[in-house]
């Protein structure tokens, strides 16, 4: 069912139908994401709602997710300062994505970003780190359009 209504679609586009899975997933992405807002503004209410029913789950898969980051997920490091470093992966758009770190005693701070490391890469360095539990979240806008955001808890001994 799926696929028989993307090939609907396809045709309507002209275009989507011709293609056989050559594109990755990050194209199919932006381009199924401007159809529903092509057919919001066409106003096909029904047809918009059962596309997301039918997006949602394949967006979850579309874009920026981290795949390493430092500090690990959970690990402890030494006090002092940081050096935070994402690899995600897709390349994004680092000045409309943002790096801010949870504090102990629940401050949060924002973490002002070095230069890219990579184009799918983030990185920042924190102020002195005293022993505690952190939480670094970060928010990162990916080159589709959609922004993705997450946390990585980690401590300082
Ligand atoms: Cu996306």
């Amino acid at each position: 069912m799926n696929s028989s209504l993307l090939g609907v679609i396809g045709d309507e586009q002209g275009s989507l139908s011709k293609r056989k899975g050559s594109l990755t997933r990050y194209l199919n992405c932006s381009r199924r994401f401007r159809l529903v807002r092509r057919g919001t503004r066409a106003n096909a209410l029904p047809l918009t709602a059962l596309l997301l029913a039918l997006l949602i789950p394949n967006h979850l898969y579309a874009h920026a997710v981290l795949v390493r980051s430092n500090p690990k997920a959970h690990e402890a490091v030494a006090s002092g300062e940081v050096n935070v470093e994402l690899q995600f992966n897709s390349r994004i758009d680092a000045a409309r994505s943002s790096l801010t770190l949870l504090m102990p005693d629940g401050q949060v701070k924002k973490l002002t970003q070095l230069p890219q490391p990579s184009p799918a890469g983030l990185a920042a360095k924190t102020s002195p780190l005293t022993p505690g539990s952190y939480v670094l979240r970060w928010q990162v806008l990916a080159n589709d359009g959609h922004i993705t955001r997450g946390e990585v808890p980690f401590e300082v001994k």
